[in-house]
């Protein structure tokens, strides 16, 4: 063959996506459902599009929360591509030495899975070969890890690592020095880091398949491309699958219940979003946030306010109050600035908070 078509993904983190994050236990079942979904829908495409391999970088399950039952799901949907070597890189999350991990069931003659901690060939013809790396543990400074590798430049080298690209002296496999051993490959397929970004034309993370954090914000899926003698072609495809988004509504003092309401609507992104909307500015004190989430919540598949809002204080009613004390000096002063320049109103309501929050402690 001249040709190949593959598909690169990692970072699924099968039975722990979603453990981490504080969010409503349905919405984190959600999320571990989705990796599978995620995982599933992958594989479809493979037996769809006739897909010659399957790159997974790392980090396919969590060691310490995937059940044997889960792995031999696993390994009996991926026995069922009948055309595509899926091929496997373990990282931190997965390691060969983990709680429970690949050597704990059989895998079909279509898996390979690089289960050394060196740089391991499989040659696919006299012009192709997969090169791959698997962690043993959880944790992999990179120190005894030899880049002095024997290889032949006048093939098309493709390489599977977990490991971290963006950092020097990173706990998790840093390759940051290593560009010139990288350099030898034709793609790299990556994985660790969630967010899908190319390091180079050719050093590129899938990222997740499925967000499963407010870090994880932007679209997710996965990379799809071939391989030619000489060439390797890819390109990002989406996945549709639940989202993490984060908005901003600024409010004024004349804000009523409703304005508050309809600000928040106009920043929800997307049926399948965990939204979270940080309000600015100034806001009416009357107003009830937790009042307004309650009457959004049907709107947003989640919805989180964090109201960062500085509260409309009745100045007079204040002053009034406060003559003898140090809010009263300081609202003696301020009254003599021109409040309706937002600048000077701002100073009176970061002030005026701080010197209440100091009384009421
Ligand atoms: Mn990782």
């Amino acid at each position: 063959m001249n040709h190949y078509t593959f598909l690169h993904s990692a970072d699924l983190h099968l039975g722990g996506a979603g453990a981490s994050v504080v969010l409503p236990r349905s919405i984190r079942t959600r999320l571990r459902q989705g990796s599978w979904e995620a995982f599933a829908r992958l594989v479809h495409i493979c037996r769809d599009k006739n897909i010659d391999f399957l790159f997974l970088a790392g980090d396919v399950f969590d060691h310490d929360r995937i059940r044997m039952t889960d792995l031999k799901a696993m390994a009996s949907t991926l026995a069922s591509l009948e055309r595509t070597r899926v091929f496997i890189a373990p990282g931190n999350h997965d390691p060969m030495e983990g709680r429970l991990s690949y050597g704990a069931v059989d895998w079909p003659e279509n898996v390979i899975i690089f289960s050394r901690e060196t740089w391991t060939e499989v040659e696919i013809n006299d012009w192709l070969s997969i090169w791959g790396f698997g962690w043993k543990n959880n944790s992999l400074d990179g120190d005894r890890v030899s880049f002095d590798v024997d290889m032949n430049l006048l093939k098309t080298n493709v390489l599977l690592v977990h490991g971290d690209l963006e950092s020097a002296d990173s706990p998790y496999f840093p390759l940051k020095n290593h560009r010139d051993f990288l350099e030898r490959f034709d793609y790299a397929a990556l994985g660790h880091i969630h967010k899908p970004s190319a390091q180079t034309g050719k050093w590129i993370y899938s990222g997740a398949p499925l967000a499963s954090s407010f870090k994880d914000r932007g679209p997710r899926g996965y990379v799809k491309g071939h391989i030619q003698k000489g060439g390797v072609f890819h390109e990002f495809e989406a996945l549709d699958h639940i989202r993490f988004e984060e908005g901003e509504v600024t409010l004024s003092p004349d804000d009523g219940w409703e304005e508050v309401r309809e600000g928040i609507l106009s920043a929800r992104m997307g049926d399948k979003t965990i939204c979270r909307i940080r309000l600015k500015g100034v806001m009416d004190p009357d107003l009830d946030v937790e009042h307004i989430h309650r009457s959004l919540e049907g709107d947003f598949y989640h919805l989180e306010i964090l109201d960062e809002t500085i509260p409309d204080y009745d100045v007079e009613r204040l002053y009034k109050e406060n003559q003898d004390n140090i809010i009263g000096l300081f609202l003696r002063s301020m009254l003599q600035e021109d409040l309706d320049d937002p600048v000077q109103r701002m100073a009176l309501f970061y002030g005026l908070e701080a010197l209440l929050q100091e009384r009421s402690l």
